[in-house]
């Protein structure tokens, strides 16, 4: 019986990849590629924890609020000392941006990379069991290493990243992300403790039949979004909304659609956050061939003038997108 048919291949661990693709990392040194390491360490942690939930005490809310001054749940501020342990551990990072914190981490290093995260997205899920995410966005500093951090180094515009992704907590664990070279996508092999290549490569369609917006939010809707809605409607598309971006992002990049989150009287300048959640998202989409907008302007374009800005968010399938546009 020949070899493969007795020890299955397991495919290309996360480490593997990152070696053999490290010359396509911009500035490649080896320091983003243990960013990633870094990154990919601190969500099995969370995802362990996400995993145990219902088990230990870790459901419910923190009785503290986050910079939004919403309700922070026990589990976004374990996520966000997950993560911000392990970036200042690595050394590798010298600012970090979390929706957990009002202003930035000055990490005092001599590291060269800036990240944006959003420790656990979709919170408002993880009582209800449902999915959740972690989104991370990486950017190169501006200023002079070791030197303090400067405003250019921290309100970068999402064209400058350098690499960016997402980890989906679902009924697999997955890690998605990009450097600049197409999507590509490892699934947790969690009796390894590995992430393993197993989506080379992600495209999104250029069209779909998926719509993804809270229209619970309708009457605070504007008539053009509206009558999109009226034209998802007409044409037959079909309804799917999570409420965890991470989630109804990740569906939509393998089957195509579009996620949006308009202006609304609730939020007149969108829900969404900028730097930690559109950035990411946008700069893989465009990678993996689709499109993200707030409507009108490209995300990755839109120059941030503070740390938590909300932006009206409309990403997915590139002719969608485009079709949700012509109707602003
Ligand atoms: P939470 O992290 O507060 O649950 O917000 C999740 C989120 O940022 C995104 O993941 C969802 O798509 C969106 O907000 C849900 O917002 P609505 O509850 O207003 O639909």
């Amino acid at each position: 019986m020949e070899a493969s048919r007795i020890a299955l291949p397991i495919g290309t661990a996360l480490d593997r990849f990152i070696k053999n693709n490290q010359d396509q990392f911009q500035y490649a040194s080896g320091e983003l590629s243990q960013l990633l390491r870094d990154i990919a360490l601190a969500s099995k942690v969370v995802n362990r924890e996400v995993n145990k939930a219902g088990l230990i005490d870790i459901m419910g809310a923190a009785g503290s609020q986050n910079s939004g001054g919403e309700q922070q749940q026990k589990l976004d501020v374990l996520a966000n000392i997950r993560f911000t342990r392990a970036l200042t551990k690595g050394g590798e990072a010298c600012a970090l941006i979390s929706e957990e914190t009002e202003s930035y981490l000055d990490l005092a290093n001599q590291g060269k990379y800036v990240i944006a995260i959003d420790p656990l997205d979709g919170s408002s899920n993880i009582d209800v069991n449902v999915s959740i995410g972690t989104i991370f966005s990486i950017y190169r500093r501006k200023s002079a290493v070791g030197q303090p951090i400067q405003e250019e180094d921290i309100l970068q515009c999402g064209s400058e990243q350098v690499a960016a992704g997402y980890i989906l907590y679902g009924s697999s664990t997955m890690l998605a992300f990009t450097t600049g070279h197409g999507v590509n996508g490892f699934t947790y092999e969690s009796t390894l403790g590995e992430y393993v290549l197993s989506h080379p490569d992600m495209t999104i369609p250029e069209d779909g039949m998926i719509y993804s917006i809270n229209e619970g939010l309708t009457n605070s809707f504007s008539p053009a979004i509206k009558s999109y809605l009226s034209y998802c409607k007409d044409n037959n598309y079909t309804a799917r909304y999570i409420g965890s971006l991470v989630a109804d992002f990740h569906r939509n990049l393998l089957k195509g659609g579009i996620y949006l989150y308009p202006a609304a009287a609730k939020n007149p300048g969108g829900k969404l956050r900028l730097m930690y959640e559109c950035n990411a998202l946008a700069y893989l989409a465009e990678q993996a061939g689709g499109k993200a907008t707030d409507g009108k302007n490209r995300i990755l374009d839109i120059i941030p003038k503070d740390l938590h800005q909300r932006t009206p968010f409309y990403v997915g399938s590139k002719n969608m997108v485009e079709k949700a546009e012509s109707f602003i």
